[in-house]
């Protein structure tokens, strides 16, 4: 036995990437696995794998109405959820602000704020009410660390962390902790996702300083399975062979 054993855990953006591999590695370590994704048919993939111990919500997380619907169905085995994973997660574009597509700013927002604000509002009361809950929160290097081209996305990543931490403030005295995790490149589809194109993300995931997602995942699992008197309330991880670069300055 140990924390997770037994735990019910919603993880969001499970078919890919972080996600898909965070809810394998906590099912490994015996907990109760809410898979939420929009693409059904990954979802199903991830229940065949893990067994009765996983139940599936394909769902978009930008749509709260249908969250609460959700939520308010769960299988009684499900009910009781100890751990939120706010995962899900997109950058979409790699254009500078003056260029950038305002529908694109708003799916980021909608999707990287908006779903974590609708999944941390439907489960937090009852994580208080019983006295027992996790919220871990994916965020990024990109929230700390400016770039071109990050505008938006980078902005909602800043705003992932302010909100753990000061969700950190509001539960002060309670047995809740918040936790964000803030990742730097990952191979995984994020960057397909982000250019439209798995041929342009290939050529950047050909670097060799990488992490994977099985990386996040350990540290995922790592931070949930200390004593519950430790609250991890940031970690920031990059590939051993990536760092920050100077301020730049504009060509002549
Ligand atoms: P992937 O693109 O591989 O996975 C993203 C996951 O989010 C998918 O499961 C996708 O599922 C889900 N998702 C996206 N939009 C929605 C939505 N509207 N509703 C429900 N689910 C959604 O990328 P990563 O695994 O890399 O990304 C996971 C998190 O990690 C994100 O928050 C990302 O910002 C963050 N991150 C990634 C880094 C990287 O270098 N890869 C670095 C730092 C942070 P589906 O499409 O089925 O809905
Ligand atoms: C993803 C990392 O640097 O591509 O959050 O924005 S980065």
């Amino acid at each position: 036995a140990n924390e997770l054993s037994g735990r019910t855990v919603v993880v969001s953006g499970a078919t890919s990437g972080i996600g898909a591999a965070t809810a394998r590695h906590l099912a490994r370590d015996g907990a109760r696995i809410v898979a939420l994704g929009r693409r059904a048919k990954r979802l199903e993939r991830l229940r065949e794998e893990l067994g009765p111990a996983c139940h599936v919500m394909a769902v978009d997380v930008a749509d709260g109405a249908a969250l609460a619907r959700m939520f308010a169905a769960l299988p009684p085995a499900f009910a009781t959820v100890d751990v939120l994973i706010n995962n899900a997660g997109v950058a979409l574009g790699n254009d500078k602000a003056q260029d950038a597509d305002a529908a694109k700013w708003q799916a980021m927002v909608d999707t990287n704020i908006g779903g974590v604000l609708a999944l941390t509002r439907l489960l937090l009361p009852g994580m208080v009410a019983r006295d027992r809950g996790d919220i871990v929160n994916i965020g990024s290097v990109a929230g700390s660390w400016p770039y071109p081209t990050g505008n938006v996305y980078g902005a909602t990543k800043a705003f992932i962390r302010q909100f753990t931490l000061n969700l950190r403030a509001d539960l002060l005295g309670r047995n809740v902790r918040a936790i964000c995790v803030e990742p730097g490149t990952v191979r995984t589809e994020f960057a397909a996702v982000r250019t439209g194109s798995s041929a342009s993300a290939d050529a950047f995931y050909g670097h060799p300083n990488l992490m994977y997602p099985e990386d996040v995942a350990e540290i995922v699992a790592f931070c949930l399975r200390l004593p519950r008197r430790v609250n991890i309330n940031m970690v920031e991880a990059m590939p051993l062979g990536q760092a920050f670069s100077a301020p730049i300055f504009a060509d002549d």
